[in-house]
């Protein structure tokens, strides 16, 4: 099954990117022992988060219209947002996985949203601590994902906002939900 899906995918992406897959499956194995996830289903998330990266705006934007999806203001100008949307979808009619987990984490794993399950969270903090990153601070969060898994998604959600703001992008709703949902539940 992961054999067939890498085979697949490495058809769709360039080498840098593929590699960032791999690695994130490897960050979000070790994140998902500490929880009781489905680890086949995460590592499938993981390989399939961005399979929908390559693909040039129009593109995008095409699927999101075949899909269905109903495209916003901010990934009109932003097309690259609907990555995550697409990927979802591809991974369910291009991959056959039809599992709303797995869906669900791939769909918001750039934005984040409210009410995010503990499954979209292990594929979101997994891409941000991916060995292959390295901008400022990302060791720090590299180690508090294991020793304050909350935390560590806050600061994620931080990082992403601060680099947004600081090139002056708009902020995708779905990103300030999030965030705003990590201080709730942290402060309860
Ligand atoms: O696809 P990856 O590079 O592995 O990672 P990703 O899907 O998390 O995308 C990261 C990019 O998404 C990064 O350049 C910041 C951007 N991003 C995240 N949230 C928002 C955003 N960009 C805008 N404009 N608005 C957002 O709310
Ligand atoms: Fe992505
Ligand atoms: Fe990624």
């Amino acid at each position: 099954m992961i054999h067939k899906i890498e085979q697949k995918l490495k058809e769709m992406l360039d080498e840098k990117r593929y590699i960032h897959s791999k690695n994130v499956l490897k960050a979000a194995i070790e994140l998902g022992k500490n929880f009781n996830v489905d680890l086949e289903k995460i590592k499938i998330a993981a390989l399939l988060h961005d399979c929908a990266k390559n693909l040039r705006d129009d593109e995008l934007l095409i699927k999101a219209y075949k899909y269905g999806i109903i495209v916003d203001e901010i990934q009109k100008i932003q097309p690259f947002l609907l990555h995550g949307p697409v990927g979802a979808y591809l991974s369910k009619f291009e991959f056959g996985i039809d599992d709303e987990d797995v869906f669900n984490a791939i769909y918001y794993h750039t934005t984040g949203r409210k009410d995010m399950t503990t499954f979209e969270e292990i594929i979101y903090l997994a891409d941000f601590i991916s060995i292959d990153r390295n901008f400022e601070g990302v060791e720090e969060i590299r180690k508090k994902a294991f020793e304050n898994f909350e935390e560590a998604l806050l600061m994620s959600c931080n990082s992403t906002l601060t680099y947004v703001i600081n090139r002056n992008l708009p902020i995708h709703p779905l990103t300030i939900e999030f965030r705003n949902w990590l201080l709730m539940k942290g402060g309860k």
